[in-house]
C-alpha cells in the first residue's frame, strides 16, 4: 500500500484503489497537520447523474450569497445561527423536522445511489475511527442535530467549526464531500490560517464565519485539492477554506468534529 502525497508544505493525501481510510488520516485532519484527504471512485459517474437528475427534479434551488445554495428543504445549523439568531423557537422548529429531513435524503438519493451516502460516510468513520462516531447534539437543546446536506455551486472564504457556530466542546473538525457533479476545473483550496482559535476569532461580518475578506489569506500557505465526480474530500475546514467556481458543482456534505471526550460527532 502506497500513498500519493502532493508536494505542498501543506500536504494532502490522495487514497486510491484499496488504501483505506485510517485513524491516522483523520487524527492528521483533525490536527491540521494534514489539509485534506480525498478518496477517488466512491460511487461511479453514472449513479452521480442520475442523482442529479433525481435532485434536480425537486430543488427548490434556495441559496445563499450567489453561488452558495442548499438545494431540497434540507438545512444546515448555519442559518439558525446568522439568519436566525439562535432564537429558541426557529431551534426548537428544526428539531422537530429533522426525522423529516432524513426521510426526505433517503427518498430523493438512495435509489439513484443505491445506498444512503450518510450510511456510507458513517461505517468509514467508524472503521477508520475504531471508536465513538455519533450524530451531534445541540449543546443547549441536548437534541440531535440533522446532518447531510446538499448544496450547489461554490462556497466563498471561510470556516467551519462546531465549537464557533454551535458552542460544541471540540478540539477538532474536518468535512466530508461526496462530488455528485464538477468539472475538472473546481478545487478546494484550504488556507492555513484558523477562522476560530481560542481567543482568535474571525472578523464580525454580516456573514458570521462566510464571505470573509481576501486580506485574511494574503500569503498563507495553502493546498489545491481536485474534486472529480463521484470522489470523497476530507478537509481539515476549521483552515479558512473555498471552492474555485466552476459551472453545475453539486455536493453532498457532513461536518465531523471531534468532541474533547474523544467522540466523532456529526452534523451539516
Ligand atoms: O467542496 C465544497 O463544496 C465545500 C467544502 C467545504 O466547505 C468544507 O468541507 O467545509
Ligand atoms: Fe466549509
Amino acid at each position: 500500500m502506497h500513498e500519493s502525497s502532493v508536494p505542498a508544505s501543506w500536504p494532502h493525501v490522495a487514497l486510491r484503489g484499496s488504501e483505506r481510510l485510517r485513524r491516522g488520516h483523520l487524527e492528521a485532519l483533525l490536527d491540521g497537520d494534514l489539509s485534506g484527504v480525498t478518496i477517488d471512485g466512491v460511487f461511479s459517474v453514472e449513479a452521480c447523474s442520475r442523482t442529479r437528475a433525481s435532485i434536480e427534479e425537486r430543488a427548490h434551488g434556495t441559496g445563499y450569497a450567489g453561488n452558495l445554495g442548499s438545494v431540497l428543504t434540507v438545512p444546515s445549523h448555519w442559518p439558525l445561527k446568522y439568519e436566525q439568531h439562535d432564537d429558541p423557537t426557529a431551534w426548537l422548529s428544526y428539531f422537530e423536522n429533522v426525522p423529516s429531513w432524513h426521510a426526505l435524503r433517503k427518498q430523493v438519493l438512495v435509489p439513484a445511489l443505491g445506498e444512503d451516502p450518510l450510511d456510507v460516510f458513517v461505517a468509514l468513520l467508524r472503521s477508520a475511527w475504531n471508536g465513538p462516531v455519533e450524530p451531534a447534539r445541540h449543546p443547549l437543546y441536548g437534541r440531535e442535530l440533522y446532518a447531510g446536506i446538499i448544496r450547489s455551486g461554490a462556497p466563498r472564504l471561510h470556516f467551519d467549526y462546531g465549537s464557533y457556530d454551535l458552542g460544541l466542546s471540540c478540539d477538532g473538525q474536518f468535512g466530508m464531500t461526496l462530488i455528485l457533479n464538477a468539472l475538472p476545473c473546481a478545487v478546494q483550496r484550504n488556507y492555513r490560517v484558523l477562522g476560530a482559535a481560542p481567543g482568535k476569532y474571525a472578523p464580525a461580518t454580516p456573514t458570521g464565519n462566510y464571505d470573509l475578506p481576501r486580506s485574511m489569506v494574503a500569503g498563507a500557505e495553502m493546498d489545491e485539492i481536485p474534486t472529480p465526480t463521484g470522489s470523497l474530500s476530507l478537509l481539515s475546514n476549521r483552515y479558512l477554506h473555498e471552492v474555485l467556481d466552476c459551472e453545475g458543482r453539486l455536493t453532498f456534505a457532513i461536518h465531523v468534529a471531534r468532541l474533547k471526550d474523544g467522540r466523532l460527532v456529526y452534523f451539516s
